[in-house]
């Protein structure tokens, strides 16, 4: 469950594969399955909407052999409907589009629940939360880019964090609890007041599972503990 309405908020940890050892790919996943990683996010890029390319479809192909865990898709493509039925016939659980690239935005979501998957609106940091207002029934779930698209290992862009509570106040005026991710510097500093804002599925990069200032095992206390920090203030803020 997620967000205000729930009895005791659960935030899931969404590891961002292209920070994993790409030369060790099956023994990341293991590690990642035995922290208990919620599901596994993949950035999917085409060198177009985004100027880069870290994963392509053999690597979900290879991954998708060797593990069960939910697979959390992020397109930053073009063609977003040519990506989303490859993406189904691998295999996935979540699959967001960015509403900037979408031009049938409404459709595209509509064919990711129909191919059995959860749909997800991404947006940039620079784009409102309003962009979503008429497509809200079509979605499973939020995907706030706090960082502009393209790399692991960029500074958070600040606006980008206030919107995340700006999202939540839309989706409590619609009666919609539906989750909300975030991607890009969620860090040990950041978790904190994303959670707090509202952040239901936090995807983890060099920032915070894969920080070089650690092990796996100590990144992952230290998150564990900035939720804990988080939802203190989130559940307090909601009396
Ligand atoms: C960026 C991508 C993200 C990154 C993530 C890395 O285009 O969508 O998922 O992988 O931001 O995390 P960090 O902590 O290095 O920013
Ligand atoms: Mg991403």
């Amino acid at each position: 469950m997620t967000g205000k309405h729930a009895e005791q908020p659960i935030v899931r940890l969404s590891p961002s594969m292209m920070c994993a050892d790409m030369l060790n790919l099956e023994r990341a996943v293991r590690e990642l399955e035995a922290i208990g990683a919620d599901m596994l996010h993949f950035d999917i890029m085409d060198a177009r909407f985004t100027p880069n390319m870290p994963l392509g479809f053999e690597t979900l192909r290879a991954v998708r052999s060797i593990t069960t865990l939910p697979f959390d898709v992020h397109l930053m493509v073009m063609d977003n409907d040519f990506f989303v039925e490859q993406i189904a016939a691998i295999g996935a659980e979540y699959v967001s589009v960015h509403v900037e690239s979408a031009t049938h935005l409404d459709r595209t979501l509509t064919q990711i629940r129909r191919l059995g998957m959860r749909a997800g609106a991404a947006l940039n940091p620079a784009t409102p939360p309003s962009r979503i207002a008429y497509i809200l029934q079509r979605l499973d779930f939020v995907m706030l880019m706090t960082v502009n698209p393209g790399y692991a290992g960029q500074a958070l862009v600040p606006a980008a964090l206030r919107k995340i509570g700006d999202m939540r106040a839309l989706l409590d005026h619609a009666h919609l609890d539906i989750p909300i991710a975030v991607d890009g510097n969620v860090s040990f500093a950041n978790i904190p007041d994303m959670v707090a804002l509202g952040a239901d599925i936090l995807v983890c990069g060099t920032s915070s599972l894969f920080s070089p200032d650690g092990d796996l095992g100590a990144n992952t206390a230290r998150v564990r503990e900035a939720v804990r920090a988080g939802l203190a203030r989130r559940l307090r803020a909601e009396g």
